[in-house]
């Protein structure tokens, strides 16, 4: 794990990570997540009837690296975990009493780790790449449209085994868009929980998300190309449409993201793009407001 600034761990409201998606929403082959009400989220919350179906999906199970020694995810069996994690970028970690590390932010209608590998964190990177369109205005990024949701998305995925984190965000930039960029140099913006249709009670996504904004003469000489788990990639303009639709917690770092260019803006952006920007954030803000 990367050092991590304490500061980008505080979210403000306008941008923060909550717990929705890991609670309303599912892949198609997990079983129906048994329903949480708000006030039952946290752990330390009494709720004696709660039954969440277990789930671990056969793909998990086939490369359980236990039975497979080409396998890429932990021991279903916990006990054969040589370490169990104990913190994550959330802070540090209860576990429930058969010993597995319990979802930070709470009760998600599904224990087991679902599609995911690892018990507890499951870290991924995700590079933020932006461009003004000069003919349009708009603020726009680099997205992929996702193969398992159709869903557009950041251009991220997961750490390997052994990964520095700046190496994954080029590495998945380049493998997933065809784009090559030194995303060492880009701006961090954030890292912790992801509120990610997969999470389960007993894992869930992480993330490091790190930006570059890109002159539009730069931008408009690379090649997209779509890699393996995109069955798209495009210049996706910002507006409040586009944005409520993005996958997972994209919506919330694509915020935080524009939200650092309009205070500090480092970019050198002119009063007119700065303008546009915050009336953005402002709507975006208001309609996710209404919709939670
Ligand atoms: C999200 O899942 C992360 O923010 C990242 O973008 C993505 C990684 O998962 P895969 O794209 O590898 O499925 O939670």
């Amino acid at each position: 794990m990367d050092s991590t600034d304490p500061r980008l761990r505080d979210s403000s409201p306008r941008s923060q990570i909550v717990h929705n998606k890991a609670r309303r929403e599912k892949p198609s082959e997990y079983p129906d997540r048994y329903p949480v009400p708000d006030d039952k989220v946290p752990w330390n919350c009494e709720f004696p009837g709660y039954r969440p179906p277990y789930y671990v999906s056969p793909i998990v199970l086939a490369n359980d690296c236990s039975k497979n020694p080409n396998g890429w995810a932990d021991p279903e069996d916990i006990v054969l975990l040589p370490l169990i994690p104990k913190e994550s970028f959330a802070g540090v970690l209860s576990q429930d009493k058969a010993g597995r590390p319990l979802n930070p932010q709470g009760r998600t209608g599904v224990s087991g780790r679902g599609l995911l590998g690892k018990w507890g964190p499951n870290f991924a990177a995700d590079p933020i790449i932006t461009r003004i369109n000069k003919e349009s205005g708009l603020m726009e990024m680099l997205a992929i449209q996702r193969k398992d949701n159709g869903q557009w998305a950041i251009p991220g995925g997961m750490v390997d085994k052994g990964e520095e984190v700046s190496r994954t965000l080029s590495r998945e930039l380049q493998e997933e868009t065809g784009v090559v960029l030194p995303m060492d140099q880009g701006r961090m913006v954030y890292q912790g929980y992801v509120d990610d249709p997969r999470n389960t009670d007993h894992a869930w996504m992480e993330t490091t998300a790190k930006h570059l904004h890109l002159s539009g003469e730069l931008s408009e000489r690379m090649n997209l190309q779509a890699g393996d788990d995109a069955q798209a990639v495009r210049w996706l303009p910002l507006t409040q449409e586009s944005m409520l639709g993005l996958y997972a917690s994209h919506c919330a770092l694509i915020i935080k993201t524009l939200s650092g260019m309009v205070h500090n803006n480092p970019f050198a952006l002119s009063v007119k793009e700065l303008e546009t920007m915050a009336n953005l954030l402002d709507t975006v803000e208001n309609e996710r407001n209404s919709c939670s």
